[in-house]
């Protein structure tokens, strides 16, 4: 089997230091987050930037400094996203696409996100994906529910996108399909031959989606953007710990972890 890909959510755009108070905000505490997840095994760092008061914010110059201050320290994959936070506009969200980064995330559908609506027309995610064609930035296509899969192999139709794809099931949002083993099940087994697939399980779900990802050769995403706890009703010390702990797993369950190189050579990076 492969070696296993870690990807590390770090802040996300919904948590907050009320509900995670080791959540990391200005890009200095982001850099250093993000080096310490890397010394436990992440190859890659997904990237929600946030401004000066601690709100989300798709600000090119922020992911900016971010993306540099990352690099300064370490060879991690450094994964900016494109989804933003519900409120954010579409040009808003596509700004850190700009920074040519190795990779950054493409939602290929719209889908209820709590209370929210994460909006992504068909006219949005051409857009998106035309752009980092021309930037050379590798996709990672999130998928929150089943269509979303159909959407990216139109994409892929198309010409918008490049195979092999790489997906990331995002499984357990509030409003959006569950995390159930049988929910990844479908999800996998509906995507292209030879595509490459993470998972992201929300909550609850990260941790038995995660050590079913491991034994079945996907690979795995954990964070607080997903999910601020240990275990249930503890608060995880930090990103870090979610990692080590996913590191660890794998160890004991025969899968090695892939360095960032590693990782690229997986994931076809061309950067
Ligand atoms: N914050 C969500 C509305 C992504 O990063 O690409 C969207 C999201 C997906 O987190
Ligand atoms: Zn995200």
């Amino acid at each position: 089997m492969e070696k296993l890909i870690i990807t590390a959510a770090l802040t996300g755009a919904e948590v907050t230091r009320e509900l995670q108070p080791n959540l990391a905000l200005t890009p200095e505490e982001i850099a250093e987050d993000a080096y310490q997840c890397y010394l436990a095994g992440a190859s890659i760092v997904h990237i929600h930037a946030r401004d000066e008061e601690g709100n989300p914010t798709q600000s090119y110059e922020v992911y900016k400094e971010i993306k540099e201050k990352i690099e300064a320290k370490c060879n991690v994959i450094v994964q900016p996203s494109t989804g933003g936070a519900t409120w954010h506009t579409a040009d808003e969200r596509l700004q850190p696409v700009e920074l040519s980064p190795e990779m950054a995330t493409l939602s290929t559908g719209t889908v209820n996100f709590g209370s929210d609506v994460f909006m992504n027309t068909e006219e949005y995610i051409e857009k998106f994906a035309l752009r980092m064609k021309e930037l050379g930035v590798k996709p990672e296509i999130e998928v929150f529910e089943r269509g979303m899969i159909t959407n990216a192999v139109k994409l892929l139709k198309k010409g918008l996108v490049e195979a092999p794809l790489h997906f990331d099931f995002v499984l357990g949002v509030p409003g959006a399909c569950p995390g159930e083993i049988e929910d990844l099940m479908y999800f996998k087994q509906s995507i292209p031959v030879g595509s490459t697939w993470t998972v992201a399980g929300i909550g609850r779900y990260e941790l038995p989606l995660a050590t079913v990802a491991i034994l079945m050769g996907g690979h795995v995403r954990v964070g607080f953007e997903d999910n601020i706890y240990y275990t249930k009703g503890v608060l995880a010390e930090s990103n870090a710990q979610l990692v080590e702990r996913i590191s660890r797993l794998a160890k004991e369950l025969g899968r090695e972890v892939a360095t960032p190189d590693e990782a690229r050579v997986i994931l076809s990076l061309k950067k």
